[in-house]
């Protein structure tokens, strides 16, 4: 029988994964490996390689007792050519096989580098997801804009999740509505289920200390799970624990709170612990069961059903280029803060902390602080998605992208949202408690000590003028900025323009 090859990526540690399926346990050879190529690309979190080599070598294991042979390379493998494609040649040699079956990466640089190699590769659409890529593109055609809402829709007839005999339950498709709660005084989750390091990711976690002992973050402690057992028990915790406050309280932040009633499940969805569908009827059965409101259970479905499907849909019809756009025309480097927190800004100061300590951080703290921060002060949008793509536990280009460039940084000029997401302090003051004590003043618009997310905010607005005051979404903005003035408004203008001067020089904000 000839061999082939069967690559498993690190993103694709899941057993139905459609390389797996639609390989032959007696002949063919699964090729794992830890290469410094995936691990280094981008300043990745080390919290976020240790997890992706233990979950590696966990999958490995569960393979091997099932039957299935697999070469594992080890970073430390004195024989490890560095790279998928390097690793493959030289399975390829050593076994006489010239046919590689693989899974579609989620990324374009390693799907172009597997169709580049000089031997006969066949990759499958990972079918992991719910909507296929001629599914979208289908929805997509002829479709003047492409929103998340109408997509979602079709992804719950399709799955028939949440759905009462073709309506919506709770007879609507979207609670957001009633998701938009402040932050209360106290939380009663404790936040995600943590986990000891076992014997195997013990190991990993000396390489990674050796090998990226300088990367970005701190890597114990080391809470994550790294097998389906433990992702499993975490979801069924989560859901029983914090569903029921999810969607109240999901666009809330308060210091010392880092993870809310978030979920946390986004590094183990796409490295393989977690199904998406499962995780979506699991949440399903809680409301049927009463447990959890339906405006919890909606929004959380929202986003795995209607946010992961969509954004990913987004990312493979737009292609290979999307990741270089910057309509905005934003060239500023990136802030050194982003690195090391040192700012006396309180919002983005503990959104980098945790980012550093956790390698997360909830879905409004990326958009509004760092996110909203980077846009209005005019960042170079390749370098924000870089920021993204490595310090992230749950951080693969596929989702990573079409959020960083496309919702958070409107680089891609409105395929992802019809406006940008800025604000000024105000916004970050209504939904968190960071502006207590921060050394900046949230209700001063102007002076030294005025909050930056104010000056910014319409010097922003000032100077994208001509793409945005048509925007009908927009207009209330610029009636306000045009309100205003002359002199104050030049004085915003000029303050503004000093602290951007500043950031420039490296001088602290
Ligand atoms: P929860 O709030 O509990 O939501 C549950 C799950 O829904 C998430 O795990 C995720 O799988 C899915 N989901 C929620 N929002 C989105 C979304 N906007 N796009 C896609 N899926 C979503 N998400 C990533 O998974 N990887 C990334 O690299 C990533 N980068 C982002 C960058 C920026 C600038 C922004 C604004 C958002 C980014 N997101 C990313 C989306 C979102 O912030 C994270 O999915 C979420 O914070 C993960 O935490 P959680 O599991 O606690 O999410
Ligand atoms: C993220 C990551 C890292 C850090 N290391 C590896 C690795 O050593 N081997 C591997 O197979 N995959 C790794 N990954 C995940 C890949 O980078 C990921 O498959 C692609 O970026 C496509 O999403
Ligand atoms: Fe952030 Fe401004 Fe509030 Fe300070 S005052 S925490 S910079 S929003």
């Amino acid at each position: 029988m000839v061999t082939r090859l069967v690559l498993v990526l690190g993103d694709q540690c899941a057993p139905d994964i459609a390389a797996l399926q639609e390989a032959d346990k007696a002949s063919d050879i699964v090729v794992m490996a830890e290469v410094a190529e995936e691990a280094s690309y981008v300043p990745h979190h080390v919290k976020k390689i240790a997890f992706v080599f233990s979950v590696m070598r966990h999958f490995a294991e569960t393979l091997r007792a099932e039957g299935w042979q697999v070469t594992y390379t080890r970073l430390d493998d004195p024989e490890n050519t560095g790279s998928i494609d390097g690793e493959l040649l030289r399975y390829a040699a050593r076994y006489g096989a010239r046919e590689v079956l693989a899974t579609e990466p989620g990324e374009f640089r390693l799907i172009e580098r597997l169709h580049d190699m000089p031997l006969d590769v066949l990759i499958w659409e990972d079918r992991r997801f719910l909507a296929r890529h001629d599914e979208f593109d289908t929805w997509a055609a002829g479709r003047k804009q492409l929103r998340m809402e109408y997509f979602y829709r079709e992804m719950r007839r399709k799955t028939g999740i949440l759905m009462d005999g073709g309506q919506p339950a709770g007879g609507k498709w979207n609670f957001d509505h009633d998701n938009r709660k402040p932050a209360p005084g106290a939380i009663a989750y404790s936040g995600p289920m943590r986990f000891d390091p076992d014997p195997i990711t013990e190991e990993v976690l000396q390489l990674v200390e050796t090998r990226f002992g300088n990367g970005f973050g701190r890597l114990r402690p080391f809470w994550f799970a790294v097998t389906p057992a433990q992702a499993q028990a975490h979801l069924a915790r989560w859901i029983d624990k914090a569903l029921p406050g999810f969607g109240d309280y999901q666009d809330a932040m308060l210091t010392g709170e880092r993870f809310l009633y978030h979920a946390v499940i986004g590094q183990y969805l796409h490295a393989g612990l977690l199904d998406p569908l499962a995780v979506c009827q699991a949440a399903e059965r809680a409301y049927r069961d009463g447990h959890a409101p339906i405006n919890a259970v909606e929004g959380f479905i929202r986003q795995i059903l209607g946010w992961r499907e969509f954004i990913r849909g987004i990312y493979f019809h737009e292609g290979p280029g999307y990741t270089a756009r910057n309509a905005l025309g934003h060239t500023r480097k990136l802030p050194a803060f982003y690195w090391d927190a040192e700012t006396d800004m309180a919002c983005l100061r503990a959104a980098v902390a945790q980012t550093r300590d956790e390698a997360y951080a909830h879905h409004i703290q990326r958009l509004m602080v760092t996110g909203n921060f980077a846009l209005l002060a005019g960042i170079d949008p390749a370098e924000v998605h870089e920021w993204y793509l490595g310090v992230y536990a749950d951080a693969c280009e596929w989702v990573e992208a079409p959020n960083t460039i496309g919702m958070s940084q409107f680089a891609d000029g409105g395929i992802v949202g019809s406006k940008p997401y800025v604000s000024s302090g105000a916004y970050i003051d209504r939904m968190s408690d960071y502006c207590k004590s921060c050394a900046y003043r949230v209700k001063e618009k102007t002076g030294e000590t005025a909050c930056p997310y104010n000056l910014l905010y319409w010097h922003f607005l000032d100077r994208h003028r001509a793409m945005f005051e048509k925007n009908p979404r927009m207009a209330n903005m610029y009636r306000t900025w045009d309100r205003m003035d002359d002199a104050r408004r030049a004085a915003v203008l000029q303050d503004a323009e000093r602290l951007l001067a500043r950031l420039d020089a490296g001088g602290r904000i």
